[in-house]
């Protein structure tokens, strides 16, 4: 950062897309301490349209002319995964601390080479945007688990459905880019890593197109509990992200309830969240405001690159049980101390 003791992040935000655009709002808008300082994109006309959201922020096309320019302490990168190596290695080149949303990259071998250009640096520079982490009802299970209230843990459910998946989606991306949010919450949870994958693949939906949908993902981490995902991308209902946790002495849900119950022509519900923008917005928030904070500390206060190799390892296995049909080993490689020395995320077994 240029000025370590300053009150006020100057962000720039890479990538003006769904996530880029949202995030240029939260930081503009809801955000402490913080100003967004550009908006980089290669397609510079939506970079200009998202930054009029944000008065003053300057319009760029690329990684490289922004790091050229200085105006920026901090990044947002927002862009697709599978471009997200290339600039991490550039802005911790350049000393500069980023926020990157998951997946870290796509592969375990190019996470891998991200996480030792961090450790080469010799500070945490990345964290990892997991949000989930920062959702109060994950909290608070994370909270009943460390506490022993209920016991030990036993076992997890998780139920991720999106409404409708893009056309473009594959059966790979399933894994890469919905269930690797469920790898990184069992990680977060259990505070283990996860050993083994397994997908089953069953009935399917006639909407799906070219993805098999749903499947069913079973992990097991490291002490043996076994967690279990429903991941269904063309759900119709909306967006529901569910877990069930159960101990041996109660049971927990999260996610399930809602602040608007409506009762009109006799029925009565809730509402179900249509996106996850709206369904983790507060969440979002939380972990901006922290990411912001922590970086004009110098430090991070959130997942890290190596909670990003972690998840990228799990969704490599991932993808070969589900071609293979088989259960899948995670192969991790050593950790190095770097991440149980710095704070962040905790140290994990
Ligand atoms: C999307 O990229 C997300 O990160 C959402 O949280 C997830 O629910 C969705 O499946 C992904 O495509």
């Amino acid at each position: 950062m240029s000025t370590p003791q300053q009150d006020e992040l100057r962000v720039a935000v890479v990538g003006a897309g769904r996530m880029g655009s949202d995030h240029v709002d939260r930081l503009a808008h809801h955000t402490l301490r913080t100003r967004v300082s550009a908006v980089v994109d290669v397609d510079v006309e939506r970079a200009g349209t998202v930054a009029a959201n944000a008065g003053g922020a300057e319009v760029l096309s690329s990684v490289d002319e922004l790091l050229a320019s200085g105006i920026a302490d901090a990044v947002v990168l927002a862009t697709p995964g599978f471009l997200h190596e290339e600039a991490l290695l550039k802005i911790i080149d350049a000393g500069l601390p980023v926020l990157c949303e998951k997946p870290l990259t796509p592969d375990p071998e190019s996470a891998l080479r991200v996480v030792e250009a961090e450790v080469a640096a010799g500070r945490q520079l990345i964290q990892v945007g997991f949000m989930r982490r920062f959702d109060a009802g994950y909290r608070r299970l994370k909270e009943t688990i460390d506490s022993g209230e209920l016991g030990e843990l036993l076992m997890l459910h998780h139920q991720h459905r999106n409404p409708e998946a893009p056309a473009e989606f594959t059966d790979e991306m399933v894994i890469h880019d919905s269930v690797v949010h469920e790898f990184d919450a069992v990680r977060y949870f259990t505070g283990e890593e996860i050993t083994n994958v397994s997908v089953r693949i069953g009935r399917t939906t006639s909407r799906a197109g070219t993805v098999r949908d749903p499947q069913h993902v079973t992990v097991q981490t490291r002490s043996g509990l076994l967690a279990d995902v429903e991941i269904f991308v063309n759900a119709q209902i909306g967006y529901q992200v569910h877990t069930q946790a159960t101990f041996e002495n109660g049971l927990v849900k999260i996610g399930e309830g809602s602040e608007f119950e409506l009762t009109t022509a006799g029925r009565s519900g809730r509402e179900v969240d249509a996106g996850f923008v709206t369904r983790f917005r507060d969440a979002y928030d939380l972990e901006v405001q922290q990411w912001v904070d922590a970086t004009l500390r110098g430090g991070i206060d959130g997942p890290s690159a190596w909670d990003g190799y972690a998840t990228a390892a799990c969704c490599a296995a991932g993808v070969a049980a589900q071609r293979n049909g088989t259960i899948e080993h995670v192969e991790l490689a050593p950790k190095p101390s770097f991440y149980s020395s710095h704070t962040g995320s905790p140290a994990l077994t």
